[in-house]
This record gives C-alpha cells, structure tokens and sequence, in this order.
C-alpha cells in the first residue's frame, strides 16, 4: 500500500514506519541527489531559481557536444563549481548517512548521482558516484601515449602539450554511459535491498532514477525524502516532506 504522509501528526507517522522497517533491515540502499547538498549551499539543477538548469542549458553544459563547441564556457562553469564545492561542508544529512554507516558496517550501500564528493567527505564508505567526480579531469579523446596530466599548457581547459588533447571534467554527460563498474553495483544494490532512501532527487534523470523503481519491483519498501513533489511518489510506501538535513538525522539516529 502507498502511503503518502505529509504534514505534521501524519508526518510523524511516516517518520515511525519508516524507523521501524529500517530497524527490520539488513540490506539499505541509500539513492541521493543534490537536493540533499542544498543545505551546504550547493544549487539543485531543476528546483527553482537558483537551480543551475533555470540559468543554462543542460545540453550547452553538460554534454560532450556542448563541451566541443564552447570548452572555454564549460571549463569555466565547473571550475566555478569546483571553487563552490571546496568552500562548503557536508551537512547534517550526509554526516547522518556516514554516522549510520559506520554503526552499522556493510549494512548500507550509498548511491549518489552528486559529482560533490560531499559523502566522501562526511566519512561515507564505498560510495557509487554514479555521475562521476567534479574534482576529477580526464582525457576527450583517447590521446597520443604520451598525455600526461603533469605535462599540459593552456588553462580554460588545459590541453596535453604533445597532441592538443583537451583535459574535461571527470562526469557523466548527458548521452554517456555510466562506468559499468558502478552501475553494476548500484543495480545490484537496488535488487536485493529491502529498505531504500531516495533523498534530494527530482527523479528526472535516467538511468539513476530507474534504480529506485526497481528496488520496488524486488520487493523493497521505498521511503522518499523531499520538501517537494518528484517523479519517483508513485513508487514511495512513505513519502516525507521535508529537507534532507532535519530528516535523515531523524530517521538515522541510534
Ligand atoms: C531537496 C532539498 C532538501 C531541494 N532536502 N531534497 C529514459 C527515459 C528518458 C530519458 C533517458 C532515459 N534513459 C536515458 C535517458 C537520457 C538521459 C536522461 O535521463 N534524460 C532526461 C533528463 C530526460 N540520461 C542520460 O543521458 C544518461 N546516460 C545514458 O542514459 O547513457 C546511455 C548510454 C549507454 C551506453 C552508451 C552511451 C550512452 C546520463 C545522465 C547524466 C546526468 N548528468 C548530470 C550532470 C552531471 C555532471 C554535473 O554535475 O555537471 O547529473 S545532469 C544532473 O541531473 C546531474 C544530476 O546528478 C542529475 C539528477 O538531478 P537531481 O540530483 O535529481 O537534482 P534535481 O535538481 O533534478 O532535483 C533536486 C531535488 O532536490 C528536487 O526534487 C528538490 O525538491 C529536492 N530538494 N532541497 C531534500 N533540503
């Protein structure tokens, strides 16, 4: 049965159940997205204002197309980014996530669409970057042999001094495929889990969100964090409305 729990006593239920069957389970798979890094002061890509989709295009930042036609532009855009991400902290959403990790060790599985590295940061063990890492660069093309990140020249981006090989950030665009190696363990994840947080997405992007629709087809009781609607209610037992940051700790605490 779905239930859709959202203000104050009924909220509280939610809360209850959700406690109950995560104290029941042995498998927890955790799905994040930047919704639950908004309270370290990092913008979401599609929920309002300052969300990076209201001021750019997905496919002129976030697309090897977009990245051939301007690399100077989306070099500075995550350059930016990176800046932003160095001067922030993780918050009370992913320290609870890492907190309940370590009292309970090879019990949770964590999964994030977030290129942040701010569950990294919070102590969060073996986390499936399933988009990549935004302070990590890697090669456009396959290269000469001899391109090496210590012998580069130019700036926005740099490129290998032998071939011209231009470096981009180490994330996964729009139109790439996921590293096999991670999707297979966040599949795999999602399969046999019994209980799973999805915490901070819109559910938009695929194949990410399908994880959480196929726990729920395995059997998995599917608990949604997030002060607004998404695309993945349909498939939530609970649903609880509300920031990351006051929930999670909530939900987690011994
Ligand atoms: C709070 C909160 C608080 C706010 N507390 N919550 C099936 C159907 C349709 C399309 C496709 C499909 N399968 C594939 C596609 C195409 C495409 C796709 O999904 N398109 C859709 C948009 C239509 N997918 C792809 O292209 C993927 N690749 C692929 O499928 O490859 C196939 C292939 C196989 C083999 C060979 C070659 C190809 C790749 C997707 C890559 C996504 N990349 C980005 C950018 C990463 C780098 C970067 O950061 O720059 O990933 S896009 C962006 O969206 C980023 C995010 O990880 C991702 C998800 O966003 P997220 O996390 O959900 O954020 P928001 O902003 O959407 O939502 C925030 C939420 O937080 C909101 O709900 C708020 O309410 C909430 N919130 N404050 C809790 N305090």
């Amino acid at each position: 049965m779905t239930e859709f729990l959202e203000t104050g006593e009924s909220s509280l239920k939610g809360l209850n159940q959700a406690r109950q069957w995560l104290a029941h389970t042995e498998r927890l798979a955790v799905l994040t997205g930047a919704g639950i890094s908004a309270e370290s002061g990092v913008p979401t890509f599609r929920d309002g204002g300052t969300a990076f989709w209201s001021q750019f295009k997905p496919e002129d930042m976030a697309s090897e197309k977009g990245f051939r036609r301007d690399p100077a532009l989306v070099w500075r855009w995550y350059q930016y980014r990176r800046e932003l991400i160095a001067a922030v902290q993780p918050n009370a959403a992913h320290l609870a996530l890492a907190s309940w990790a370590g009292q309970h060790p090879g019990r949770m599985t964590l999964i994030t669409q977030n290129v942040d590295g701010l569950h990294e940061r919070a102590g969060s063990p073996g986390v499936l970057n399933l988009h990549g890492e935004l302070m990590k660069n890697r090669w456009l093309e396959r290269g000469c042999g001899r391109c090496s990140m210590e012998e580069v020249v130019g700036a926005e981006p740099p490129r290998c001094a032998h071939c011209g090989n231009l470096l981009r950030p180490a994330v996964v665009w729009f139109g790439e495929a996921l590293s096999p190696v991670v999707w297979n363990a966040a599949e795999s994840a999602a399969n046999t889990c019994e209980l799973m947080l999805v915490v901070g997405t819109s559910g938009a992007v695929y194949p990410a969100a399908g994880l959480a629709l196929r726990a729920k087809r395995n059997g998995a009781k599917v608990v949604i964090i997030n002060p607004q609607p998404s695309e993945l209610d349909e498939v939530g037992d609970v649903l609880l409305r509300g920031p990351a940051a006051m929930l999670l700790p909530a939900l987690l605490a011994a």
